[in-house]
């Protein structure tokens, strides 16, 4: 069956025909018969571009006429993975397109896989951004993505004798064909030097930043493409290069070695992503490139400003900043140097312009991600705007702390936004808080969590401030583009309004029960599996059945992640069937994709203990097939796009209260996953979408956890009082996995044990290892698992990213359409 017609059918498959075999010719100087996949890609994305740039200078021409209030969407990470399926799809070509390369003899996958992942982003946060603004635009909200264009994104992971390697990750080394440069824009940033305080003859005092450097901000604009909408919206993604002036000088006084130093140490601001998720190490250039973008977006959003308008009384009626997580905070001290050492406002009305324009949003609780930068840093990279936060605490500390604790200095110090101690540091989060005019958590338990335990004395003093807004993802990618088959019998049975109103698939749970939908409905599920399997095959020479029961669990390594937990249990299963060949139990697979931050040396031990186990048990003759277990090299969002609708079980298994929302388990659940997880994040939310029937749940729920740390937990206790669980952890210290190396996957034991175990993952193991066997019982009765499945997919239209956007234009950007389809 063909793929959905859209609405907005552009081009046929005779029209997208010739554009490509002239693209083939004008845009890659070759033609049909010698042109390679990569020239076919460029070709088509060349086709599909003059659809999307016309859109594109509509969507601009329109914003600048009305002067519409626009969401500006700051992000040090958006990971995009790749562009052309999902364009295609939303300019509503794709079927023209796939009909037309295959009259030309090509693929449309084969040539599509020229395409590498944009993967500019670390993982939830950056991908959450790219769901945003393709929901911006599919919606029709005025809005542009701003980040940095980092010449490498996040690292290639190789895995080699079981460990992880970080390649070096090229995304544009042969050009893309989705940018475009706008000298026209290029903004410059200082940085470094000195404050000088300066009287005027009216005796009013001013201060002027003597920058010591200066880099040159150059934007580059990727299209983002509504589905079947009107509006393309910009992701602006500022990369650094040298100063004009700057090196010249250094370069005709003969010093031309010494001016490539400083172009490269002006390019190194957007050379790479710092890989390091949910833990921060305080690095200068990490400062820098904060500080780089937010600097560069700020005169841009300004300069756009200011063709419509003469002084700044408008500013935060046309524009709404939102701050993803503390990365941007920097805006804010940026914002208000310009307010008032550039535009000459006074100090109050500076303040009002930035407590109405900022809005934060909080991704997480863990004390090692909450951002903090060194005084001392601040003050040799950017001198001025410590200045400004130091004003900005003095008047919060004196003003609203007294005015609510009065001559309590104890709560001022508690509450300061800067972290008084050896290395006095600047609590970015308190930054935000103190200047937003709202701060928002990612789903119900998170906002909850982040009043009540993170900020509990912000709340008090401002309650209305703190809002919730449920995570969501784009059901265009995470459905439409990623699972065909799903998306046709949809269309079949709901209609094809479902990929922007994802609630009407809610209609087919009435045929949850119905024999032959579930027969269809498994039937494509498996045939995604042997797509799977056919992958895991190639990449890692491991064999597994479709017709296993495929548990997965994908996202970063984190030690409140729990992958070992996972682990453990595998480890248990194992002992079972050695123990007991005839060990009642389903052929079960499980599969790990997931990248450990370079430094996290507890992180990449387990991927090695994956690994090690994993050669060990898909060897072992003794247990017949019935476990296999695949860890997938380098997983990015292409490979996610191939798991996501193989998925059986959702693993989403964080010590309950660590995190914040996930995403993943909403991808997972509409393509038909079953969760197996606990009380955390989305999950709760899930839950009563889909149904306590139709979830597993298990563990400690966060009041649990909060009990039982305080009252002083012991990993020892379920140790001894667990003999699988002793025997498993005795395990890794021995060489059965890694033959004639005894203790090489001792670490992980030793966390757990010595360690204090942080996550509480010996508490939880009894509790999972059991409701795994209700799982694995549930599975093997396929009518049931079809119907909960099914269910599951119905049920989940709540996480529409689309609704998400709604959310937060109700509540916190109070946005108009501006070009309504
Ligand atoms: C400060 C720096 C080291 C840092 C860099 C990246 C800190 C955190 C991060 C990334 C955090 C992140 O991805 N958080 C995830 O955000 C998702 C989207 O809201 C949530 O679904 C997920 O639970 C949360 O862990």
């Amino acid at each position: 069956k063909k793929a959905k017609a859209t609405n907005t059918v552009a081009l046929s498959k005779d029209q997208f025909k010739d554009a490509i075999v002239k693209h083939l010719r004008s845009t890659c100087g070759t033609d049909e018969a010698r042109a390679n996949n990569q020239a076919w890609w460029k070709a088509t994305c060349a086709a599909v571009n003059e659809l999307v740039f016309d859109r594109l200078t509509e969507t601009s021409k329109a914003n600048a006429d009305k002067d519409s209030r626009a969401v500006h969407y700051l992000s040090l990470e958006f990971l995009m993975g790749r562009l052309t399926v999902n364009n295609m799809h939303n300019v509503g070509v794709f079927g023209a397109a796939r009909d037309a390369l295959a009259d030309l003899g090509k693929d449309v996958n084969d040539i599509c896989d020229e395409e590498p992942d944009m993967a500019l982003g670390n993982g939830g946060l950056g991908r959450l951004a790219a769901c945003f603004i393709d929901s911006l635009a599919t919606l029709n909200y005025p809005a542009v993505g701003y980040g940095i264009h980092y010449e490498h994104g996040l690292f290639r992971q190789e895995i080699q004798g079981g460990r992880q390697i970080e390649r070096p990750d090229s995304w544009r080394e042969y050009g893309n064909p989705w940018e475009i440069c706008r000298p026209e824009s290029i903004q410059e940033v200082p940085l470094y030097g000195y404050v000088e305080t300066v009287f005027g003859e009216d005796g009013k005092m001013r201060k002027v930043w003597h920058a010591g450097r200066q880099i040159k901000g150059v934007p580059w604009d990727i299209p983002v493409v509504g589905y079947e909408a009107k509006t393309v919206n910009v992701l602006r993604l500022w990369e650094s290069k040298a100063a004009d002036f700057f090196d010249w000088d250094v370069f005709n006084a003969g010093g031309y070695i010494d001016s490539q130093s400083e172009k490269s140490q002006a390019e190194a601001v957007s050379k790479v992503l710092y890989p390091n998720d949910e833990s921060e190490a305080g690095k200068e250039l990490r400062l820098i490139q904060q500080y780089f973008f937010c600097a560069c977006s700020l005169k841009d959003i300004i300069r756009r400003y200011k063709r419509n308008h003469s002084d700044f009384s408008q500013f935060s009626k046309q524009a709404v900043i939102q701050l993803n997580d503390t990365h941007p905070t920097v805006a804010i001290p940026e914002l208000m140097r310009i307010l008032i050492d550039e535009e000459g406002l006074v100090w109050d009305d500076a303040w009002k312009i930035c407590t109405e324009t900022f809005a934060y949003t909080n991704h997480t609780l863990l004390p090692e991600a909450l951002e903090k930068w060194a005084v001392y840093l601040f003050e040799k990279v950017l001198p001025r705007h410590l200045e400004i936060i130091y004003e900005i605490n003095r008047r919060f500390l004196e003003d609203e702390v007294e005015a609510k604790w009065p001559g309590n200095d104890e709560m001022k110090r508690h509450l300061s936004i800067i972290e008084e101690g050896e290395t006095r540091m600047v609590r970015m989060a308190y930054l935000c808080v103190v200047t937003c005019f709202k701060t928002n958590g990612v789903a119900a338990m998170h906002s909850e969590l982040v009043k009540e335990d993170l900020f509990p004395e912000f709340y008090e003093l401002w309650p209305e401030r703190f809002v919730n807004v449920t995570n969501g993802v784009t059901p265009r990618r995470w459905l439409l583009a990623c699972n065909e088959q799903l998306a046709n019998m949809y269309n079949e049975t709901v209609g094809t309004d479902w990929p922007r109103k994802l609630d009407e698939l809610k209609g087919a749970a009435k045929f949850a029960d119905d024999a032959k939908f579930q027969k269809n409905f498994m039937a494509i599920k498996r045939e995604k599996k042997v797509e799977l399997a056919d992958k895991i095959e190639e990449l890692c020479g491991i064999k597994v059945s479709p017709d296993a029961m495929f548990n997965v669990l994908i996202k970063r390594l984190h030690e409140y992640k729990r992958q070992h937990l996972a682990l453990l249990h595998i480890l248990a299963l194992y002992r079972r069937l050695l123990e007991n060949p005839d060990y009642d139990m389903g052929p079960q697979v499980f599969i790990f994709g997931s990248k450990a931050a370079p430094g996290y040396k507890l992180a990449k031990d387990i991927i090695y203990a994956i690994n090690k186990v994993a050669d060990k048990v898909n060897n072992d003759p003794r247990i017949k097939d019935k476990l296999k277990v695949v860890f997938m090299p380098n997983y990015r969002v292409t490979l996610a796009e191939k798991l996501f609708p193989a998925g059986d079980v959702s693993l989403q298994i964080s010590t309950a209260g660590y995190e914040a929302s996930g995403t993943g388990n909403m991808k997972f659940a509409l393509n038909g996953a079953l969760t197996l997880g606990t009380m955390d994040g989305a999950n709760v939310e899930i839950r009563e979408e889909v149904g306590d029937e139709n979830i597993f749940i298990f563990g400690m729920d966060c009041d649990e956890v909060k009990a039982l740390k305080a009252a002083g937990y012991n990993p020892w206790d379920y140790y001894y009082g667990n003999p699988e669980l002793k025997a498993v952890l005795d395990w890794l210290e021995t060489d059965f996995f890694t033959p004639g190396a005894p203790g090489e996957l001792a670490s992980i034991k030793h966390s757990l044990l010595e360690g204090g175990d942080p996550y509480l993952v010996l508490a939880d193991f009894e509790s999972f290892t059991t409701q795994y066997t209700a799982v694995d019982v549930a599975y093997r009765d396929q009518k049931k698992w079809a119907k909960m499945a099914i269910i599951n997919s119905a049920s989940v239209g709540k996480f529409n990213s689309d609704r998400s956007i709604e959310d937060y234009v109700d509540r916190i950007w109070k946005l108009e359409k501006v070009m309504p389809n």
